[in-house]
């Protein structure tokens, strides 16, 4: 016993793990040798290694080989442009749908679809989901979309979310999903920005206990574009807590809790704009031929925060995305046929659309798809899932590890979870004592720990662990994926060598790669290219050890991290400014034990008026009503001055240490008036 602990304590010290023979014997990439020799050829052979994999995929116009990888990152050569394949011709549904009804896969189990309320599930083949894909591509088309048309998606996790994705991918419209948790506000934002027709939606859904009203907050989208002059012509809506009138076909959901079913929701019914998708889909055909779009036809586009306030719409194009998830998808979850995967995330995330639909369905696998949360009915709920599917990849948030440590071990050891092999982790920086409970506790040691670091715009992994390859180091990112050429630079842009810590750029597109922002092409240039000429700049600082091993550290913009949720402070702090009371305000990250980072507001009130709970609350209700719950302010100040330089900027720096009650403000020779830091410090609220 002793030795094993002194064992352990070393091992721990050290902090090396390793894959086991098991995982090792069966992986596709059995050691670093090997990685590195994949990796070499993917970087001195784009075209033949990314060929190689395109071949497994059908195109009327095949991939020329001239034309496999073509760019411009240094905006002093002219536009900043990214392509892949262009001029090959394909279509996304077929491959990841047609394709795989045709190898035989038709009666394989594409989604075991789990509902909130234990008990109530079902499942669809991958026969199924091509029928269900065709009948809404019917649907969608009668309702007037077409090739390029964007179409607004607001739903809960259930199959029609991914039936419609799909269908705008089958027909060449573009899908833009906005997140069940982001506000009517949000949502409107987004429809405008794209201009969006159809809005696809639902009735509701519940969440551990509560009911999300997503119909109610869909009218109220749809009554604030009216107000800016846009008319969403069409809202599906699909009937899945049984709200509302029409022939439900779904029964409505039964909560265990209270052993009966769930009460009906009113859903609000204007005949004018509102179709229930049943109805649509009962006299729809189920045959579709499939739009035959270019490689970099745009697929998707997808908000992520910006450092300005305004949300970016990050597009996607169909045929790099299709190579770069699906190979991402096999060998970074190390992913072989009937095994069950389980992504936890949400599809309105791009974790979702990367590694919940897009990469799984590629490669014909089973997935888990999870309407409910971690904690309902009890936090042992994902490892009953685990069970009860044989779940043997499962890919989850830091955060949710977070949440669940502190229940304790005893809630995960009453579950067998001996299916599992590989544990992902995705959305912020892993801190060391989660990694090792999601290692010890949640995979018995036995499972390895793939960290993966990548973003909106990157489409799927960047940097990452390999299951069979890479020793583990809890909190490394750890080794670029195959095609991806990081760097670490200075702030002059000058790039280090070795051992060192900087900003992490990026030297050359890889497949799966953003190609715009919609709409704004001079916004996706200035953000991601002008910082650093000739690098695409992540925003996110990175520190390389003497093994060559990736840490990321954290944001280096104005954004947060907030449970692996990307959010702009100046989002917040325009939201704070809309309450009359408030005349300035200041947003910045402080460390929180859960989530990561949490939000901590500095708020300068008109004169006379008092700072008391009651404005606590409705500060905390605007942003709420503006962004969305998940943006909710962990602690607001009052702050009847704001430290800033001469110039009147608002320093941040200084507020980031008030908010972690840390004195070592550093240089403060610019600030106009350094006393306000003095009341800021004296003023701080009781933080828990
Ligand atoms: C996939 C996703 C992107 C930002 C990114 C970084 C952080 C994501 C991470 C990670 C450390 C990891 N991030 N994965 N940081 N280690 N494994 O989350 O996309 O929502 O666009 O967020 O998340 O800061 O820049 P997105």
């Amino acid at each position: 016993m002793a030795s094993t602990d002194s064992k352990e304590h070393e091992k721990q010290l050290e902090g090396w793990f390793y894959p086991s023979e098991e995982i090792k014997s069966e992986a596709y990439v059995s050691s670093m040798d090997r990685y590195k020799e994949l990796y070499q050829k993917s970087i001195d052979d784009p075209a033949g290694f990314w060929g190689d994999i395109a071949n497994e995929f059908y195109w009327k116009v095949p991939p020329s080989k001239e034309k496999f990888m073509q760019f411009n990152f240094d905006t002093r050569e002219g536009k900043v442009f990214i392509k892949w394949m262009e001029g090959a011709v394909t279509n996304i549904s077929y491959n990841l749908l047609d394709r795989n009804v045709e190898k035989g896969l038709g009666d394989n189990v594409a989604f075991y679809w789990e509902g909130n309320f234990p008990g109530d599930s079902k499942q669809i083949t991958y026969s199924e989901l091509l029928s269900e894909v065709c009948k809404f591509s019917n649907v969608l088309k009668d309702k007037g979309i077409k090739k390029g048309d964007r179409v607004a998606i607001y739903m809960p996790m259930i199959n029609e979310l991914v039936v419609a994705m799909l269908a705008c991918a089958r027909i060449g419209a573009v899908h833009s999903i906005v997140f069940g948790g982001f506000s009517a506000e949000s949502l409107a934002e987004r429809i405008l920005d794209s201009t969006c027709k159809v809005l696809v939606t639902a009735d509701g859904s519940y969440r551990g206990a509560k009911l999300i009203d997503l119909k109610e907050i869909s009218d109220e989208a749809i009554g604030k574009c009216k107000d800016q002059g846009f008319t969403v012509e069409t809202c599906i809506v699909v009937q899945h807590v049984g709200g509302g009138s029409g022939n439900g076909t779904v029964s409505p959901r039964t909560s265990p809790v209270a052993k009966k079913p769930c009460p009906p929701i009113q859903t609000n019914f204007n005949s004018a704009v509102d179709c229930w998708w049943h109805e649509l889909m009962s006299c729809a055909s189920d045959k579709c031929e499939p739009c035959w779009t270019d490689a970099e036809d745009p697929l998707f586009m997808l908000y992520t925060s910006g450092s300005t306030g305004k949300p970016k719409g990050v597009l996607h194009t169909v045929g790099g995305y299709m190579l770069f998830t699906a190979v991402t998808f096999k060998y970074v979850f190390d992913y072989h046929p009937g095994e069950v995967y389980w992504c936890t995330a949400d599809i309105g995330w791009i974790t979702g659309h990367s590694y919940i639909t897009y990469g799984p369905l590629a490669n014909g696998a089973t997935s888990v798809l999870f309407e409910g949360t971690p904690f309902y009915p009890d936090s042992g709920r994902f490892w009953g899932v685990v069970d009860k599917y044989h779940v043997s990849k499962f890919y989850t948030a830091p955060t949710a590890i977070r949440a669940l440590m502190k229940f304790g071990k005893a809630v995960v050891q009453k579950y067998n979870r001996k299916s599992l092999k590989v544990l992902g982790t995705v959305g912020e920086p892993i801190n060391p004592e989660a990694w090792l409970w999601y290692y010890r506790t949640v995979g018995d040691e036995r499972c390895v720990i793939v960290d993966t670091y990548w973003q909106t715009e990157t489409g799927g992994h960047v940097i990452t662990s390999l299951p069979g390859a890479t020793p583990m180091r809890p909190g490394a990112a750890s080794f670029p994926f195959f095609g991806v050429v990081p760097a670490i630079v200075d702030e002059h842009g000058k790039e280090l060598e070795g051992a060192c810590e900087g900003f992490l750029v990026m030297k050359q597109p890889w497949p799966g790669m953003a190609r715009t922002i919609y709409g704004n092409h001079e916004r996706f240039e200035r953000v991601y290219f002008s910082k650093f000429n000739g690098y695409y700049t992540t925003g996110d600082g990175c520190k390389r050890d003497s093994n060559g091993y990736y840490w990321i550290t954290g944001r280096t913009d104005d954004c947060m991290n907030v449970s692996g949720h990307l959010l702009s402070t100046a989002q917040i702090e325009s939201a704070l400014v809309e309450h009359d009371a408030v005349t300035e305000a200041a947003v910045v990250s402080c460390p929180h034990k859960e989530k990561g980072e949490g939000i901590y507001c500095f708020t300068t009130l008109m004169e006379g008026v008092e700072f008391n709970e009651q404005l606590i609350k409705e500060l905390k209700q605007k942003v709420r009503s503006k962004i969305g719950p998940f943006a909710t302010p962990d602690v607001i100040q009052n702050s009847p001055g704001l430290p800033k330089t001469r110039s009147g900027k608002i320093m941040r720096r200084v507020l980031r240490q008030v908010a972690k009650n840390d004195k070592k403000i550093g240089d403060v020779t610019t600030m106009a008036d350094s006393s306000v830091v003095d009341n800021l410090f004296h003023n701080r609220p009781h933080v828990d």
